[in-house]
């Protein structure tokens, strides 16, 4: 009797093992944010909140007449400065032309707060520039 006791708890142990092992530990769920750019020198939302190492996407609409980007880099860049070489890896629209729009899809970077710009020349400084939270 003990010795079928045995058997049937490994036999329950082993069905569990193979129940739990084929599952991947969830990482963050991706996200997705629309966001626009206005001749104003705004972005709209200005800032943004993610977990790191979520994939972002960034539906960026220029909603201006001018040209604009949205890009992501470090603290340390000036965004007065900031051109599209600092952008972090993945994470640059490029500069669309007025009422163009596109996506990007990025892995948002490790915990931290990193500057939204739009690197053309004059828009940073108007206050084209916004806060990407990753925590
Ligand atoms: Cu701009």
């Amino acid at each position: 009797m003990k010795r079928f006791t045995l058997f049937i708890t490994m036999l329950l142990t082993g069905l569990l093992l193979v129940a739990c092992g084929g599952s991947e530990p969830a990482g963050p769920a991706p996200v997705s944010f629309d966001v626009a750019g206005y001749d104003e020198f705004r972005f709209e939302p200005q800032d943004i909140t993610v977990d790191a190492g979520a994939q972002v996407t960034i539906n960026f609409e220029n909603v201006g007449a001018l040209e604009h980007n949205w890009l992501l880099v470090s603290q340390a860049v000036d965004p007065a400065t900031a051109t599209e070489v600092d952008a972090l890896a993945g994470a640059n629209t490029g500069i669309l032309g007025g009422g163009e729009s596109t996506s990007i899809t990025f892995t948002a970077p490790p915990a931290g707060t990193y500057t939204i710009v739009c690197t053309v020349p004059g828009h940073a400084v108007g206050g084209m520039v916004g806060t990407f939270t990753s925590q």
